[in-house]
């Protein structure tokens, strides 16, 4: 009965990119009708919406949140803010299945106690992509980031703790979920611009959450 012996295990597996950081292949698909309830109902409440960096450029990727801040970007600068500030309200509540899936992939990476007060929610449509950077807006670099990629798949671009350390290129499908941590927290990376294609549960777009420890 080799079916029912890897019934819980054949859709995922676990990938080791460096010290800190490690791929869980398939970890979201689980609850992936229910994930995509839950992300609908925040953006039903807080609509994905463009922002403009604080060197003036529309980011190509849509963004909103949930949680007790999201992050936010305007001509002043980047900042985590309690308030949506295109509702002028707080962001919605994180649904309770998208807390459990972050904390559960954070303890299954090492990182047990995880307490994730952000999730942003990234939407690449075709031509999108993101450039390089560094996530250091949040105060506790100790806590790790919990990345779950929904939809088309696309190509995760990972450097090093310096902006012209090599990159690597690691495929992320629907499903996948990346736990950041330790030594890997502050690495460089960003998205290659997503190609076109058709998702059979998300159509012509790629959704990305990022779980973190804000403040
Ligand atoms: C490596 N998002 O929202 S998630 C972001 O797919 C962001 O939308 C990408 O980068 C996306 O800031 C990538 C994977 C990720 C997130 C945070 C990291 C990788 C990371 C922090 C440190 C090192
Ligand atoms: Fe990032």
């Amino acid at each position: 009965m080799t079916a029912d012996l890897f019934a819980d295990q054949s859709r995922t597996w676990r990938e080791e990119l460096c010290a800190g950081a490690v791929v869980l292949r398939g970890f979201a698909l689980a609850d992936e009708a229910a994930l995509l309830a839950a992300v609908q109902a925040v953006v039903a409440e807080a609509p994905l919406r463009q922002m403009v960096t604080p060197g003036g450029y529309l980011m190509s990727v849509a963004m909103s949140g949930c949680g007790d801040y999201g992050w936010v970007s305007d001509s002043s600068g980047y900042r985590y803010d309690p308030i949506d500030p295109e509702r002028e309200r707080p962001w919605p509540a994180m649904p309770a299945l998208l807390r459990s899936l972050a904390e559960d992939a954070a303890a299954s990476a090492g990182f047990a106690g995880f307490e994730p007060d952000a999730c942003l929610i990234n939407r690449y449509v075709p031509g999108a992509r993101l450039s390089l950077h560094q996530d250091r807006d949040e105060r506790d670099m100790s806590a790790p980031i919990v990345s779950v990629s929904l939809g088309l798949p696309a190509v995760f671009q990972f450097g090093g703790a310096r902006r012209n350390s090599p990159t690597r290129r690691v495929p992320l499908a629907h499903g996948d979920v990346v736990v950041w941590g330790g030594p890997a927290r502050l690495y460089y990376h960003g998205v290659l611009t997503l190609r076109d294609g058709e998702h059979p549960l998300l159509g012509a777009q790629r959704i990305n959450l990022t779980f973190r420890k804000a403040m």
